[in-house]
């Protein structure tokens, strides 16, 4: 079995120490930290999911895949951000209410850090009155929604159509994602940017401060 292949599996075990142990070898043989997290760990936690759509894994499977997940990233986070620039913009971001998911949001956070935004993390279930607040006191350039789930993908409109209310729109960027999130969806409801993974999101961010 391929190193990637043998992170992939350790995620799916949960088997943080092995996950960490595996990630240290690939990075030693010379893999890059992105093919590390994209083909290895992001790989393991995608094969996590289809099992737990699939009723063989439930949610302590899970929770141990995604724990042996975060003790690699903490051994990639000083390679990822290597080449961090400097500051160029502010991001407020957030998982959406009724949302607990944050592995992908805490990915983007790194990745928007590296390419110099600023970010204030509102962290999980954050409800649009908080964002709107965070919003109004830290005027960032761009606010950035995760959603994993069907039913809290919603939740982005709703805060969109709570920043044109309070008449702060205009005034920032707003880019989104997450498994529940399509490129459509975000056109649908006036989002300013859609981003399929953490390495693209920075690109988009980057893009949208230009454009402001
Ligand atoms: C780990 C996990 C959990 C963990 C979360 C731990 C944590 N701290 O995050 C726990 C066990 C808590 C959990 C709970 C639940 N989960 Co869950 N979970 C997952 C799983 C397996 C992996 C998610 C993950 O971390 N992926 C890896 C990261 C890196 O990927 P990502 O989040 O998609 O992020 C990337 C991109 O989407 C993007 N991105 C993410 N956010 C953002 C934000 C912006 C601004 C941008 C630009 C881009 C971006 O960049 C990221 C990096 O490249 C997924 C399966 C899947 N395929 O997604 C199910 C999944 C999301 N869960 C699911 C479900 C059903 C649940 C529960 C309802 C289960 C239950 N019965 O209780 C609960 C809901 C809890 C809640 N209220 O939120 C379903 C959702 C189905 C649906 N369509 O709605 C999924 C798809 C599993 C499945 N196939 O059934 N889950």
């Amino acid at each position: 079995m391929k190193v990637l292949e043998q992170i992939s599996a350790s995620v799916i075990n949960g088997d943080a120490a092995g996950t960490v142990q595996l990630t240290r070898q690939a990075l030693d043989a010379g893999l890059s930290a992105d093919e590390i997290l994209n083909e290895g760990l992001i790989a393991g936690l995608s094969e996590v999911g289809r099992r737990m759509e699939s009723k063989t894994f439930f949610i302590p499977e899970v929770l141990v895949a995604a724990r042996a997940m975060k003790a690699a990233e903490d051994v990639l986070k000083p390679v990822l951000v290597s080449n961090c620039v400097k500051p160029t913009g502010r991001v407020v971001l957030a998982t959406v209410e009724g949302d607990v998911h944050d592995i992908g949001k805490n990915l983007v956070k790194l990745m928007l850090e590296c390419a110099g935004f600023e970010v204030t993390d509102l962290g999980v279930n954050v409800p649009a009155a908080s964002i709107i607040r965070a919003v109004s006191e830290t005027r960032p350039n761009i606010i950035g929604l995760s959603a994993l789930l069907t039913t809290t993908v919603v939740r982005m409109k709703e805060v969109i159509e709570d920043l044109k209310r309070n008449d702060l729109r205009s005034q920032v960027k707003i880019i989104v994602g997450g498994a529940a999130v399509t490129r459509d969806y975000a056109e649908q409801i006036g989002a300013d940017a859609y981003s399929p993974d953490c390495t693209d999101a920075a690109k988009r961010a980057k893009e949208l401060v230009q454009t402001n």
